[in-house]
């Protein structure tokens, strides 16, 4: 059985969105924020974060994409990402690396500014610059959405999840859903998915 470590409102998100697609049995366990942490859970996850996914066969993996490509592998059935001989795959993993490297990182930035520099007084220039990257990336993944229902290829995969998990944790969701209606319309038709739902229910991404 999977083991997952999470947090009400963290990238856990879009993990356990997958598992629930892939109707895939799993221990969860919330890992409380802290400074001090569980040296058996700093073992598995050493930057201290969420979310981590320890396989059946006992081995564990941080990284929120590495997890959600791994998953839809392991659970072809699922469809939770095109397939590998798909060609909508090269579109899969080309907007989970994007979404886990620029965007998420960006957001960390965020709300995490005072580790981005040594400056006392600097964290406000690191809010300023980490939102501006993020609106950079969000108008990247508005145009790869128009015209299209779905991010990649033609039904919901784990990058529409991802994505709109990414958005969820914008700090304003009024000018995050002006600024770019693309994304604001496959938020739409998730917020009325009835996972999407019961998860939020847990993870209050957005109002009910
Ligand atoms: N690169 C990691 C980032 C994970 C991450 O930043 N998780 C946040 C929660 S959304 C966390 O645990 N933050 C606590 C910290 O950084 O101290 C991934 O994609 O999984």
């Amino acid at each position: 059985m999977y083991k997952l470590y999470t947090r009400p409102g963290s990238g856990g998100f879009v993990v356990e969105a997958a598992l629930a697609l892939a109707n895939a049995p799993f221990d969860q366990i919330d890992v409380p924020r802290s400074d001090q942490p569980d040296p058996a859970f700093l073992a598995i996850s050493p930057l201290n974060q969420v979310p981590v996914l320890t396989l059946p066969d006992g081995r564990s993996m941080t990284e929120s994409a590495a997890i959600c490509i791994l998953l839809a592998e392991q659970h072809p059935d699922a469809g939770l990402a095109p397939a590998v001989d798909e060609p909508a795959r090269i579109d899969f993993l080309r907007w989970m690396a994007f979404m886990s490297s620029v965007l998420y990182p960006a957001i960390l930035r965020l709300y995490y500014a005072h580790r981005y520099t040594t400056d006392a007084d600097g964290t406000e220039a690191v809010k300023q610059a980490a939102l501006a990257e993020m609106d950079r990336g969000f108008a990247v993944l508005d145009n790869a959405l128009r015209g299209r229902d779905w991010l990649v290829g033609d039904s919901l995969s784990l990058a529409d999840i991802y994505l709109v998990m990414l958005v969820a944790w914008h700090p304003d969701p009024e000018k995050a859903r002006a600024a770019w209606p693309d994304i604001e319309r496959l938020w739409a038709e998730l917020r009325a998915h009835p996972l999407m739902k019961k998860l939020n229910a847990s993870h209050e991404m957005w109002p009910a």
